[in-house]
């Protein structure tokens, strides 16, 4: 049997091999892992704690005005108390928490800065579906003694570090240091993940878009056009016929495109013209925009890489196509023949 890699032993090589992981960047990402174990752990207990259980909503909202569920707010916790004193961060910055969280004092201060969704897709909690955290690492600023939300504020092609812990049938760690995706599914027996596939690569044509139809009409003219011409399948422009899936867990559809293939699309709509989209650009859209890039997709807000787009807020949102490349540049030449 060919022997098993763990997390530990494949981010130890790779920063021997070409010292792309720097030890601090390493054990970074090995702190984030065993949260997202403890994470896991927390999401598998669903409804067994009775009167105490971990399901339903926390009875608070986050920046997002979004109803915040238990799990939510478990996750972001375990998040911060896994990070806050291990001296490889500077700062964290979350989905479900208004303003930057500062390592104390009474910590050492590190050069990174993490961000993350800690529970993402949190309204399939309740319905068990996958749902997932996901994460993007960032460099502090030099000269910056003291971190500041300014300092969060890169373009997602300054991440040295991002990736999705799903937490589904397996709990799979999806991971890029920029030299490919690799895959670590969790070995509960051993209580560790397992390397389970790298150099992932995603098709540049596919038969299967991920959408909300339910906006349809909410829609900007190119992806109605581009929606449309799939639905018409053979007897349409694209001669082929499309298949359609939407979890409503970006992690879980991002997981699904980066395993066979497809393009997903949560674009700016009329609902609410005055945001950009409602996915967020910090900690969503950019590691996810990395992880499919380094597969051999692509990544747009329809006009511009996504991650080449200068961040103004923290919590700021965009609209995201992303998936197989062919897909993707189509959906982009429809938007600039507007
Ligand atoms: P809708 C989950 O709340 C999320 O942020 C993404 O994970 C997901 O792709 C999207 O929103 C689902 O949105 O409007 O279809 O419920």
């Amino acid at each position: 049997m060919s022997q098993k890699i763990s997390l530990t032993r494949y981010l130890v090589e790779q920063q021997r091999i070409d010292g792309h992981i720097p030890p601090e960047l390493r054990l970074l990402l090995e702190v984030v892992a065993r949260a997202c174990k403890s994470i896991s752990q927390a999401v598998n207990k669903g409804a067994l704690g009775g009167e105490n259980s971990i399901l339903g909503s926390a009875g608070s909202e986050n920046v997002q005005g979004e109803v915040q569920k238990k799990l939510d707010i478990i996750a972001n916790e375990v998040l911060i108390e896994a990070n806050e004193w291990g001296g490889h961060l500077a700062a964290m910055a979350s989905e479900e928490m208004d303003n930057i969280y500062l390592v104390p004092n009474r910590y050492p201060q590190g050069e990174y800065l993490l961000l993350f969704d800690p529970l993402d897709g949190s309204s399939n909690i309740d319905v068990n579906v996958s749902i997932g955290t996901i994460f993007s690492v960032l460099k502090k600023l030099e000269g910056h003694a003291a971190v500041e939300e300014s300092d969060f504020l890169q373009a997602g092609n300054q991440q040295v570090a991002a990736g999705y812990c799903v937490y589904g049938p397996q709990t799979t760690l999806v991971l890029t240091v920029g030299d490919g995706v690799a895959m670590f599914t969790l070995d509960r027996e051993q209580g560790s993940f397992v390397l389970t596939e790298e150099n992932i690569t995603i098709p540049a044509d596919t038969q299967e878009f991920a959408i909300n139809m339910s906006n349809m009409r909410h829609w900007d003219e190119p992806v109605k056009r581009y929606i449309d011409e799939c639905l018409q399948g053979t007897d349409g422009p694209r001669g082929k016929n499309f298949n359609m899936r939407w979890i409503a867990s970006m992690v879980a559809d991002v997981h699904r495109i980066l395993t066979r293939g497809g393009v997903f699309l949560y674009p700016w709509d009329k609902r609410e013209p005055e945001k950009a989209g409602k996915l967020r650009l910090m900690y969503e859209a950019n590691p996810m925009s990395w992880l499919i890039e380094q597969a051999g997709g692509a990544a747009t807000n329809g006009r511009q890489r996504i991650m080449d787009i200068q961040p103004a807020k923290l919590h700021e949102r965009v609209s995201v196509m992303l998936g197989s490349k062919n897909e993707v540049e189509r959906v982009s030449a429809y938007h600039s023949k507007l």
